[in-house]
């Protein structure tokens, strides 16, 4: 089986030069300045200077083996200001991926992770449905450039995060908090995603993060709660792209903040169009309940009065509890709910205090503890007849980890912010010799 192995970056997260040639702001780069908002006031302004460092980044990667590379295209790089087009923007991308194809690896680009540009957040952002006709144009402007060289796309990454986090919960840019709104946003990012879908050709996908949800008991408390939270976090999402429609029972948890008004005729036919992948971003399960007295800013707007319960497993340093069972049951489910396309795991990894050695290494036992017990995972769901067809690890490099800032460090290779110096992980070099291997 030709299982491709990859490692996942974000524009934002990793570019930095946030004013060279052209770029103008996006959210991210207002949000970030934002008192309050990202820990440390830190920004992407630098980041791990990517857009300068590529040819050794992709080097690194060759180094290691990989065989596809996960990027995504900064939106304000190629449209910087309404109706225009920036040639520099577009020669960065196509630099990047002829440096890739020069090492034989594939590149493996996203559209959209996050960084709306800022002007058209100022004309009302995801909520107004206008920002869907804009990213299908700029998906189009992308493809014309890449497509000779291109055959994967994916339009969105986590419209969950987009939508909810950004203008529910406002933990995410640009920090609204109007769960009506989000709901619009929700609908205007799918209806991007197939307008996009229009506009490109090869290989098209979306990627959503995904988890799988078991109720804390078996009360029907419980039950309905793990109903809800599914609902949101996976159905919402992967119900209108591929069964076309909205489940019925989340619109109806929803019905007190939004009537759907802004969904028209046919939109679903055009959300729904057919794709090639569903890119699933997995890194922890949620065990939940009935009964949530905290209440406060929530994205989980319809399911307030859920609570997480703790599973009892070790957790990464995001919190995040560690469970590779909760992986196998997702991509079990997904087969048998959602058979038609292919599947990969688009993001997958975890985040640990990592710090370099006396001996100049980095020593992150836990990562490769975690990394192998996902792929073993992905390895058993290949042999139950799950169609996955792939695995990126998150992240290649330590970034930026949006409203935690840098101390977060996800990357399989350790970057020094000071000096910018990677070094490999034990992490990465437990890839490096894994993934040599068939899955
Ligand atoms: O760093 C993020 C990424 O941008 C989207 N998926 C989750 C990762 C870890 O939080």
């Amino acid at each position: 089986m030709n299982f491709l192995w990859g490692a996942a970056t974000s524009s934002y997260q990793i570019e930095g030069a946030a004013t060279a040639d052209g770029r103008t702001p996006s959210i991210w780069d207002t949000f970030s300045r934002t008192p309050g908002k990202v820990k440390n006031g830190e920004t992407g302004d630098v980041a791990c200077d990517h857009y300068h460092r590529y040819p050794d980044d992709i080097r690194l990667m060759s180094e290691l083996g990989l065989r596809a590379y996960r990027f995504s295209v900064a939106w304000p790089r190629i449209v910087p200001e309404p109706g225009t087009v920036n040639p520099k923007g577009l020669d960065f991308y196509s630099h990047l991926v002829d440096t890739l194809l020069e090492r034989d690896i594939t590149p493996w680009p996203t559209l959209y992770h996050w960084d709306l540009p800022q002007y058209l957040e100022d004309a009302g952002g995801w909520p107004n449905r206008d920002t869907a006709y804009r990213f299908a144009e700029y998906a189009a402007l992308v493809h014309d450039r890449l497509s000779d060289r291109v055959t994967n796309w994916t339009t969105l990454n986590e419209p969950w995060c987009s939508s909810l986090l950004g203008y529910a919960a406002g933990e995410h840019a640009p920090g609204r908090t109007e769960p009506g709104k989000a709901i619009e946003a929700v609908h205007h990012l799918l209806l991007g995603h197939g307008l996009a879908v229009q506009n490109l050709s090869g290989k098209v996908g979306i990627t959503l993060n995904m988890t799988h949800v078991t109720p804390a008991t078996g009360s029907p408390e419980d039950a309905d709660a793990a109903r809800r939270i599914d609902g949101l976090q996976n159905r919402l999402f992967i119900d209108p792209v591929l069964l076309g429609s909205y489940p019925e029972d989340v619109v109806k948890d929803l019905a007190h903040l939004s009537d759907f008004g802004h969904v028209r005729e046919g939109d679903l036919d055009t959300i729904s169009l057919p794709i090639d992948m569903l890119g699933i971003n997995y890194y922890s399960p949620a065990l939940v309940a009935a009964g949530n007295e905290s209440g406060g800013l929530t994205p989980w707007i319809g399911a307030e009065d859920v609570r997480w319960v703790d599973g009892g497993r070790a957790r990464t340093t995001m919190n995040w509890e560690i469970d590779e069972q909760g992986l196998l049951d997702l991509l079990r489910r997904i087969q048998k709910d959602y058979p038609a396309v292919d599947l990969y795991i688009t993001e997958n990894g975890a985040a640990f205090a990592d710090e370099v050695s006396a001996d100049g290494g980095v020593h992150d036992a836990g990562r490769v503890d975690y990394l192998s017990r996902h792929i073993e995972a992905c390895a058993e769901a290949v042999r139950d007849g799950v169609q996955l067809k792939g695995y990126f690890a998150w992240s290649l490099l330590d970034n930026f980890e949006w409203a935690h800032g840098y101390g977060q460090r996800f990357g399989i290779v350790h970057v020094d912010f000071e000096t910018q110096k990677r070094t490999p992980k034990d992490s990465a070099l437990w890839y490096a010799s894994r993934i040599k291997r068939p899955l």
